[in-house]
């Protein structure tokens, strides 16, 4: 029963609008209407002076006034219009300016002053995206008639802004042991366009030279910089940093805008190397001193002094002094001790003395220090230990030789045994080690060596003795049969000649 009154009052008033739409100042559109007064709804997009001064005439810059009449024009058709002062922050008289085009007739709303919709932070609430304000109309041909709107202009975004990063410039300081995933930095930025645009997502740009970007990655949402691969103190240039390119990209699918910032990591140095050796000459692998290895003399050897070395090869051509350090620059101290010898079993008849040398380096003495003889072939494997509790070494080995015949103190000398008794030392062909404590075994020897040897004399001298008297006794036996029978012929002789 209600539809056929719906439909008739649905016809009135769609006949009364057609009426009242034709009079100067009523609305082209029949709503919507807000609050009491019908509302009047617009766009523009923000511009600067230079946009506006380059476009005057861009659709982004106007839009349609849907009021019948001419403003500014004579009856029955002219209109006045009026901003009212209930508008908020800016005056929209200085902004924007209300025209009937000459061709169309049509009513518009054109941009005449730079609006920045923006706001001066990416929060929204200080946005210029909205003007407000009520615009009276008159219609010219009566004045009495006022008619009020409530005007409503949104402001559209244009992505006029870059990102910009907040807290810059970044840095962090971080031990190169730091482990694969750890987040060591957070870098934000901010883009003051609508969110639409400022929805910022981060990088890292790489570089043509690899200079550790690929060494951390960032979280494209929250700006985390994570390390994603072991860091190398020792490897990295002086100045031991990383300078990470990273940019924000606003959210723009058109034409995005991005800013760069540069972060700077600072790797300290961990305890993650051990000790070398270290002399001019030797066999490096990736500059350090490979299977270090010294020579020495057996004949050079004195008790309770440092033993000479001289380094294999020998470059210098001269003896060198053992210094050894820590690869870990700020772990620098080491220290050294025997490790072992060959034949085993006589480090103790050693010692060993570290003192700084200089910068990072250590020196080892090498002392013998009770009464042992060596000669070529004994080796001694010195040790160089750091003192961090990792306690990672390196093993040099020193290897005796026999007479310097060419160095430079070439002559076999004699030392001073801890029994107190000189001993030579340095004999080639002799075991490569013999030691003090064995002299009795060795004189017991020589003395059973000589009473044999004394013996063996006596027998040889009493056997001749014997074989000298045998035969003097056999030649006066033969001189006197002799004699006899010479005589015997001397008478046979005569007789026949008598
Ligand atoms: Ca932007
Ligand atoms: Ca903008
Ligand atoms: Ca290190
Ligand atoms: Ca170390």
């Amino acid at each position: 029963m209600c539809r056929p009154r719906l439909i008739l009052l649905f016809a009135l008033c769609c006949f009364l609008h057609s009426i009242s739409a034709q009079n100067p100042c009523s609305s082209l559109d029949a709503g919507p209407f807000l609050g009491t007064k019908p509302t009047l709804t617009m766009r523009v997009y923000e511009a600067s002076q230079t946009d506006l001064e380059q476009y005057p005439d861009s659709d982004n810059y106007k839009d349609e006034l849907r009021l019948t009449g001419s403003i500014g024009g004579p009856a029955p058709t002219g209109i006045t219009l009026e901003v009212m002062n209930d508008f908020r922050l800016f005056d929209p008289r200085e902004v924007f300016e209300f025209q009937t085009e000459a061709v169309t007739g049509k009513n518009l709303l054109k941009l005449v002053k730079a609006v920045d919709r923006d706001g001066p932070t990416d929060a929204l609430d200080d946005d210029v995206n909205m003007f407000t304000f009520t615009l009276k109309c008159s219609p010219v041909a009566n004045t009495s008639i006022e008619v009020y709107y409530d005007v409503r202009i949104q402001v559209m975004d244009v992505n006029d802004n870059f990102p910009r990063f907040v807290g810059a410039p970044y840095s962090a300081t971080i031990n190169e042991l730091t482990p694969v995933g750890s987040t060591i930095l957070r870098v934000s930025a901010v883009d003051i366009d609508s969110p639409v645009t400022s929805n910022v997502t981060y990088s890292i740009v790489p570089a043509n030279v690899d200079d550790g970007s690929s060494m951390f990655s960032i979280d494209s949402i929250n700006g985390d910089v994570t390390v994603t691969a072991m860091l190398d103190y020792e490897a990295l240039s002086q100045g031991h940093a990383y300078n990470l390119e990273l940019m924000a990209t606003d959210g723009d699918v058109d034409g995005p805008k991005s800013a760069k910032v540069t972060a700077i990591v600072t790797v300290t140095d961990g305890d993650d190397q051990g000790p070398a050796f270290e002399f001019e000459g030797c066999f490096r692998h990736k500059g350090v001193c490979a299977w270090p290895k010294y020579t020495s003399y057996a004949s050079q050897m004195k008790l309770a002094e440092p033993i000479t070395v001289y380094p294999v090869p020998n470059k210098v051509g001269q003896p060198v002094s053992i210094k050894a350090r820590d690869l870990d620059p700020s772990m620098s101290e080491v220290k050294f001790s025997i490790a072992s010898t060959i034949p085993p079993g006589f480090e103790s008849h050693f010692s060993v003395a570290t003192s700084h040398a200089s910068g990072a380096f250590y020196a080892a003495s090498v002392k013998q220090e009770t009464a042992l003889t060596v000669s070529e072939g004994f080796e001694i494997f010195l040790k160089v230990e750091e003192t961090s509790n990792h306690m990672r070494h390196e093993i040099a080995m020193i290897y005796f030789m026999g007479q310097n015949k060419g160095g430079s103190s070439g002559s076999q000398s004699t030392q001073k045994t801890a029994s107190g008794t000189d001993s030579q030392v340095g004999d080639p062909g002799k075991s490569p080690i013999s030691t003090g404590g064995t002299s009795e075994e060795t004189l017991a020897l020589i003395v059973v060596v000589a009473i044999l040897a004394a013996f063996v004399v006596c027998l040889t001298i009493a056997f001749f003795c014997y074989i000298s008297r045998r035969r003097d006794t056999k030649g006066s036996k033969y001189i006197h049969e002799s004699r006899q029978t010479t005589g015997g012929q001397r008478n046979g002789i005569s007789s026949t000649q008598m």
